[in-house]
């Protein structure tokens, strides 16, 4: 690649990289020995709610090519990259007997990254509950805080002597969003009160498996990915800020305060108190969650929200939900990725970083995901095959020069990951959007091509900057 003249320098040793998770990209869903997780289990029900009736059985195929996919992700570049560990696959009833299958696929996919470099960040769920667990009603049990500490704790015996950074939970609101509030993950409920509660034992959960990682003394870091959703408010009116305020306790403060200071937000603790739905809890889980706050913060950023004041008064029979204390606001003028349906906000990126140097004592951080979900991105493929996805690196530079700014202000953030490494099976969207920096051809057994932003990215790496 040839050198050009680099503007915009990274500290030296910037984690270059991308991020993906297992139900995304492994496939082999019913193979080995794995169990079923809660997404084949609703896709098997309701293969309706997925875009072009497309389910979680195949997906990239990530099982069967890592090593070709491992090969590739050293060709552009990553130094670094996060998978998730599938729970349904290496503990098939969700607590109990370790599936010695799954323990050497993920043993074998570790060392070959390590054998080209490329330092594995291992998260351990995201998004995909075992469905053994489920049944006995998934994170609002408190059984399964227990079994998510055990099963932590077998990540961390059988691969935490080449894995150096963990982490707990991948957005662990979005879970309890769709599964329990807006109806887009199995359980399909609508429910406050569950939503606190599994809120709450998912918080247990990082700080339990925080407490046992410290105590295996096994010398890397721990943490927790978080989407942060900045909240702006419509204008500087006190009602907007207020709504502004309620809405970034509900959806940011909710898990970053716990898992950064060990403390809940006043602001939602009234609120849950004056409405009657604080979660149960045990005597010592306050301190338990106080005393085991992590290492390492993963940032995942696509889209700002922005609020204003409730125009409505809200009606008091409908089921009780965070939009009783303000409405979203369309911002006119607004920059859209209009496949995913999310506005582009690339200041957004600086303020979370900057928000988090002044008032979460500059934890060290890393940018873990960021990306643009694109449909349709085959008519942008060229005569030699290669798909042109100028937007794609637009996008990630334009958010690239916002991290920089934040480095040079001292900002403790050491990488940019993006979403995702190849185009993968995005939840009830399937392949609707393409995300990575790698195709994949569904028709032709999985076929990869690296796109323009993938080469483009090797380097940005290897110069450290662009
Ligand atoms: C994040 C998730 C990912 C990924 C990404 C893109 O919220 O951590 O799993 O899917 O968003 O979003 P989507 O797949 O909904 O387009």
């Amino acid at each position: 690649m040839t050198e050009s003249v680099v503007q915009y320098r990274f500290p030296e040793g910037f984690w270059w990289g991308s991020s993906a998770s297992a139900t995304q990209t492994e496939g082999a869903a019913d193979r080995d020995g794995k169990s079923q997780n809660i997404w084949d289990y609703w896709y098997e029900r309701e293969p309706s709610r997925f875009f072009n009736g497309v389910g979680p059985g195949d997906t990239s195929r990530f099982y069967d090519k890592y090593k070709e996919d491992i090969r590739l992700m050293k060709e552009i570049g990553h130094n670094s990259f996060r998978l998730s560990i599938s729970w349904s696959r290496l503990i098939p009833d969700g607590t109990g007997e370790i599936n010695q299958k799954a323990a050497a696929f993920y043993q074998n996919v570790i060392d070959e990254m390590l054998a080209h470099h490329i330092e594995p960040f291992v998260n351990l769920f995201h998004f995909d509950m075992p469905l053994a667990l489920q049944r006995s009603g998934g994170w609002v049990s408190r059984n399964t805080v227990d079994a998510f500490e055990h099963y932590a704790k077998t990540c961390f015996s059988l691969f935490g002597g080449k894995v150096k950074k963990w982490f707990t939970h991948n957005e662990p609101i979005v879970p309890i969003e769709g599964g329990y509030l807006y109806d887009f993950h199995y359980p399909n409920h609508v429910n406050f009160q569950e939503a606190v509660q599994a809120g709450f034992h998912t918080l247990l959960s990082n700080a339990r498996a925080v407490k046992a990682y410290r105590e295996l003394k096994q010398d890397g870091q721990i943490g927790i990915i978080l989407n942060l959703t900045p909240s702006y408010p419509r204008s500087s009116h006190p009602e907007d800020l207020k709504a502004a305020r309620i809405a970034d306790a509900f959806f940011n403060r909710s898990f970053l305060d716990p898992a950064v200071k060990g403390e809940f937000p006043s602001e939602l603790v009234e609120i849950l108190k004056a409405e009657g739905f604080l979660p149960r809890y045990e005597k010592d889980d306050l301190r338990l969650i106080q005393e085991h706050t992590i290492d390492l913060l993963g940032v995942n950023y696509y889209q700002p929200r922005r609020v204003k004041a409730k125009e409505h008064v809200p009606n008091p029979h409908a089921p009780f939900l965070p939009e009783r204390f303000f409405d979203p606001y369309v911002m006119p003028g607004r920059k859209m990725n209009p496949h995913r349906g999310w506005e582009i906000y690339e200041k957004g990126i600086y303020d979370i970083l900057t928000n988090l140097r002044e008032h979460y004592g500059n934890i060290e951080c890393f940018i873990s995901e960021n990306g643009m979900g694109v449909e349709g991105e085959e008519r942008f493929r060229d005569e030699d095959g290669i798909i042109q996805d100028d937007y794609r690196i637009e996008f990630i530079k334009e958010h690239l020069k916002w991290v920089h700014r934040a480095i040079g202000e001292g900002s403790n953030v050491k990488g940019y990951h993006l979403w995702t490494f190849m185009d993968n099976w995005s939840w009830t969207n399937a392949y609707k959007n393409r995300y990575g920096f790698v195709s994949v051809n569904l028709e032709n057994g999985g076929g990869r091509t690296v796109k323009k932003s993938g080469r483009w990215f090797k380097s940005v790496s290897d110069q450290n900057g662009f």
